[in-house]
C-alpha cells in the first residue's frame, strides 16, 4: 500500500491537496491533506466520493465517432490513429476552405490545472490559427470591476478570516462552494465574530448566518451605495486611508448622497433600519472582512456592484488590518509565466499570420449560428460542457446540430455535449496526470503527479494536442515540451510571488506557499494603499457607479415583467460541480427542483412534489415544486446544472437563462431571468 499525493481540479476556489491510498495499482481510499492549512484532512462530500467516478463503468476508455444523428450519442470504436488523422484532415481542409478562424477551441473549468486547462491545447490552437475563445462564462464582469478599482485583484487570505469580528458573505454560499473557508468562520465566531449573509436565498451557509438579508436579484449595487451613503454621512469611514490611498472620494460621497436608506430599500428589498445598521456595524467593528463570490456578479449591472463592493474595504480602511480587506479571487497571486506557458506568438507563424479573432464563450449560441467571416465550421472541446452549462440554450443546441459543423469532444464522460461529437476522445482525470493548479481561494501552490494508471486508452489533453500538431505536421520545438519541461516554463516568472518554487521543490514539498509574506505572516496585499491602477490608488470610479434595475427584474423592463414576474436564480447545487456529477441520481434529484415561495406556490395551485413548468420566450422547462422557505417572494430557484439527458424534456434552466452580456467583462446574466410558473397537468 502507498500514499500519494494529489490534488482536487475540481472548479472551485478551495484547490484541496489530497491523499490518495493506492492498493495493487487501485485507489482505496480519498482524503484531504491534513498538512494543508486550507483543506486541514477534509474533502468536501461530493468529491469524497470521487472513486467513484474514476472506476466508473461509463468513463470513457476509447476514441470513437459518430453513427447515429448529431445529438443522438451513438458512436463506434475507432482506433487513436484513425481519430487523429480524421481530425487533422477537417482541420486542415476547414482552415483552407475558410480561414484557420473558422476553427474555435471551447474550453472552461473542467480542471484547473495549468497544463490541461491552458497549456499545449493554446499552443495548439495559436499555431493553427484558429479563432480564440474569450472565457468568460464565470468571472470576468467581477473581474474587471475589481481591477477597475484595484488595479491588482489581490484578496484576503482565507487563513485571516479566523481574525475577523464581523464576516459579510455577500453573494457567496460558503457552505456549499466554498467549505474550505468555513471552519475559519467558525473559529472567527467562536470568538464573538458575526456572519452576515447578503443573497437572495436562504442557502445553508445564509441559514446559518447570524443575519440573513434576501436582497432582490441584481441589486447589490444600490446596497453598497446605500452603505456609503450611512458610512460617509455619519463620518464613519477611515478618512487617513481615503486621504493617502484612494482617489475620487469627493465624486463618491456626492453619488452616494443620492441612494438613501429609503430609497435603497426600496430597490434592494432590506429594510432601511437594517442598511443603517449593517453600515454601522461594517464601519465600526474591526477587523470586518467582506466575501464577495461570483453570484453577485451574474447580473447586468454586476461588475459595477463589485467594484462598489470592492470599495468598500478602501472606504473604511480595512484593509490595513489582518482579518480585514477582501476577497473576490485569490487567483491573480499565482504570476505564473502564463506566456511562455500558452505562447500566443506562435499564430504569427500559422497561416493566418496575425491575431487571431476573438470569440465571447457566452454567445456561443450566437458564435455557432450567426457568425459570419468566417463561420464557424469546426469546434474542438475540452474541460466543458456548453450544451448544459452555457445560456441560451436552445440556440446553443440548434448551432450543435448543425450538419456542417464537426465537432471533437474531449471528455471523460458522455456528457449532454459529447453527444452532439463528430469525434469523442477519452480524457484522463487528476488522478491520471501530471499538472500543477492554481487556487482562487488561497495562495498554496501545488503539483500533483499521476497517482493511478490511465485507464483504457485515456489521454490527457496534454497528450491529446500534442499529438494532433505532430499530426498536422506542426515542427515546432515547442510540440515535443514534456510536462515537466512546461512546468519549468511556468515557474520561470520574475515574479516575486514565484522566488524560488522550483519543480524540485514542488516534488519535493508537493504545496508551497506563493512568497506573498514573508515567513507565516498574513498577506495585506493594500495595508500601505500600493493598489496596481495607474494611479497606485483605489480608484472609487463613481462615474461607474449608477444603479438602474435590471431590466430582467422586478423593477425591470414592465411588459416583460407582466408575461414573466418571476425572477429565477439558477445558481450552484451545494452537492454537485456545474454539471461534472450530473449523471449521479443524487445530483439529478437535487437539480431536477424549482423552488418557490408560498405566496407565488398559492395562487398557481402549485403544491410540495406538482410538476411545474416553467418558462419564458426563450424556452421552457420541466421541474418539481417545492414550496418552502428557501426563497423570497418573487423569486423562484432551480439548483444547477441538470444533464439535459436526464431530464424529460432533455433540457435546464439554461434553456430559460438570456445570452444578454453584462456590464463589462462580457460576462453571463444568469441570475437575471424572468420567468412565468404553472402547475402541469397530472
Ligand atoms: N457545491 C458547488 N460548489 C461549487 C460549484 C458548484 O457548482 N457546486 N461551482 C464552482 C464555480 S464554477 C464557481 S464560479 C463558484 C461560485 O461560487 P459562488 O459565487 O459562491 O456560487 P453561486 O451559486 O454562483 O453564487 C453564490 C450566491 O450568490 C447568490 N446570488 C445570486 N444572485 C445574486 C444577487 O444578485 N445578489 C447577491 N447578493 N447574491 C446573489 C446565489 O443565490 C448564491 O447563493 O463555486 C464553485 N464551487
Ligand atoms: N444556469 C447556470 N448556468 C451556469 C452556471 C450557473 O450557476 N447557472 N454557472 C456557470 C459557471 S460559473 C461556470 S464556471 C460554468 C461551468 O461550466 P464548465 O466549465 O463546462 O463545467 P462542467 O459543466 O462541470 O463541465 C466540465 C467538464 O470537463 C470535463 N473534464 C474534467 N477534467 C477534464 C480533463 O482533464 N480533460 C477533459 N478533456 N475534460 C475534463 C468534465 O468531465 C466535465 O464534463 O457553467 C456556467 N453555467
Ligand atoms: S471540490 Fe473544492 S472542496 Fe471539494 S475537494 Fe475539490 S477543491 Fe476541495
Ligand atoms: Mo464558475
Amino acid at each position: 500500500m502507498e500514499t500519494v499525493h494529489s490534488v482536487c481540479a475540481l472548479d472551485c476556489p478551495d484547490c484541496c491537496s489530497m491523499l490518495v491510498q493506492v492498493e495493487d495499482g487501485r485507489a482505496t481510499r480519498l482524503r484531504g491533506d491534513p498538512d494543508h492549512p486550507v483543506t486541514q484532512g477534509f474533502l468536501c462530500g461530493k468529491v469524497a466520493q470521487y472513486l467513484e467516478r474514476e472506476y466508473s463503468p461509463d468513463r470513457l476508455l476509447y476514441p470513437q465517432k459518430r453513427v447515429g444523428a448529431k445529438g443522438e450519442g451513438r458512436f463506434e470504436r475507432i482506433s487513436w490513429d484513425e481519430a487523429l488523422d480524421t481530425i487533422a484532415q477537417r482541420l486542415a481542409a476547414t482552415a483552407q476552405e475558410h480561414g484557420p478562424e473558422a476553427i474555435l477551441p471551447y474550453s472552461y473549468g473542467g480542471t484547473l490545472g495549468m497544463l490541461n486547462g491552458a497549456g499545449m491545447d493554446r499552443r495548439f490552437f495559436h499555431r493553427l490559427g484558429a479563432s480564440r475563445l474569450d472565457r468568460t462564462i464565470c468571472a470576468t464582469a467581477g473581474g474587471a470591476g475589481l481591477t477597475a478599482t484595484n488595479g491588482f485583484r489581490y484578496a484576503t487570505e482565507p487563513e485571516q478570516f479566523r481574525l475577523s469580528k464581523l464576516i459579510i458573505a455577500w453573494g457567496a454560499n460558503i457552505h456549499g462552494a466554498n467549505i474550505h473557508l468555513w471552519p475559519f468562520i467558525v473559529e472567527a465566531r467562536r470568538n464573538g465574530a458575526k456572519l452576515v449573509v447578503i443573497d437572495p436565498i436562504r442557502t445553508r451557509t445564509a441559514a446559518l448566518a447570524d443575519q440573513h438579508f434576501a436582497i432582490n436579484p441584481g441589486s447589490d449595487l444600490a446596497l453598497a451605495l446605500g452603505l456609503m451613503h450611512v458610512i460617509i454621512g455619519e463620518k464613519l469611514y477611515d478618512a487617513d486611508y481615503v486621504d493617502r490611498y484612494t482617489n475620487g472620494f469627493d465624486a463618491l460621497r456626492k453619488r452616494a448622497l443620492d441612494y438613501p436608506p429609503e430609497r435603497v430599500a426600496a430597490l434592494t428589498g432590506i429594510a432601511a433600519a437594517d442598511i443603517v445598521q449593517l453600515a454601522r456595524d461594517y464601519a465600526t467593528t474591526r477587523p470586518a472582512a467582506i466575501r464577495v463570490n461570483y453570484g453577485v456578479q451574474r447580473s447586468e449591472q454586476g461588475g459595477a456592484a463589485v467594484r462598489a463592493i470592492a470599495a468598500l474595504p478602501a472606504l473604511v480602511g480595512s484593509w490595513r488590518e489582518a482579518g480585514g480587506g477582501l476577497q473576490l479571487s485569490t487567483s491573480q497571486a499565482f504570476q505564473f509565466n502564463r506566456a511562455g506557458l500558452e505562447m500566443p506568438e506562435l499564430q504569427h507563424r500559422s497561416p493566418l499570420g496575425r491575431e487571431a479573432r476573438i470569440v465571447n464563450m457566452s454567445l456561443l449560441g450566437k458564435a455557432l449560428t450567426e457568425m459570419d467571416k468566417p463561420p464557424v465550421k469546426a469546434m474542438v472541446v475540452y474541460n466543458s460542457n456548453p450544451a448544459t452549462v452555457a445560456p441560451d440554450q436552445n440556440v446553443v443546441l440548434r448551432g450543435l446540430r448543425r450538419e456542417d459543423l464537426f465537432t471533437v469532444v474531449l471528455e471523460q464522460f458522455q456528457t449532454d455535449t459529447a453527444d452532439y461529437a463528430d469525434i469523442l476522445l477519452p480524457a484522463t482525470t487528476f488522478l491520471e496526470h501530471t499538472d500543477v493548479y492554481f487556487a482562487y481561494g488561497h495562495h498554496y501552490l501545488p503539483l500533483a503527479r499521476p497517482a493511478l494508471p490511465a485507464p483504457g486508452e485515456a489521454r490527457s489533453n496534454v497528450e491529446t494536442f500534442r499529438a494532433l500538431a505532430l499530426r498536422m505536421g506542426f515542427d515546432d520545438a515547442c510540440f515535443r515540451d514534456t510536462e515537466d519541461d512546461m512546468i519549468r516554463t511556468l515557474l520561470n516568472s520574475d515574479h516575486p510571488f514565484l522566488d524560488g518554487i522550483t519543480l524540485e521543490r514542488l516534488d519535493r514539498e508537493h504545496f508551497v506557499r506563493l512568497n506573498v509574506a514573508p515567513g507565516n505572516q498574513p498577506f495585506l496585499p493594500f495595508a500601505q494603499g500600493g493598489f496596481g491602477t495607474a494611479s497606485g490608488k483605489c480608484e472609487f470610479g463613481a462615474e461607474t457607479l449608477d444603479y438602474t434595475p435590471p431590466v430582467e427584474s422586478r423593477h425591470g423592463d414592465n411588459a416583460l415583467r407582466g408575461k414573466y414576474p418571476l425572477e429565477l436564480i439558477s445558481s450552484k447545487n451545494d452537492d454537485s460541480m456545474n454539471s461534472t456529477f450530473g449523471y449521479r441520481a443524487s445530483v439529478d434529484e437535487d437539480t431536477s427542483i424549482l423552488h418557490l415561495h408560498p405566496a407565488d406556490a398559492g395562487p398557481r395551485s402549485i403544491r410540495t412534489g406538482d410538476r411545474v413548468r416553467v418558462f419564458n420566450d426563450r424556452g421552457s422547462l420541466l421541474l418539481k415544486a417545492n414550496v418552502d422557505g428557501v426563497v423570497q417572494a418573487g423569486v423562484v430557484r432551480a439548483p444547477s446544472t441538470r444533464w439535459l439527458k436526464r431530464s424529460s424534456d432533455g433540457r435546464n434552466a439554461n434553456a430559460l437563462t438570456s445570452d444578454r452580456l453584462t456590464d463589462i467583462g462580457g460576462g453571463p446574466t444568469f441570475y437575471n431571468c424572468l420567468v412565468q410558473v404553472e402547475r402541469c397537468g397530472d
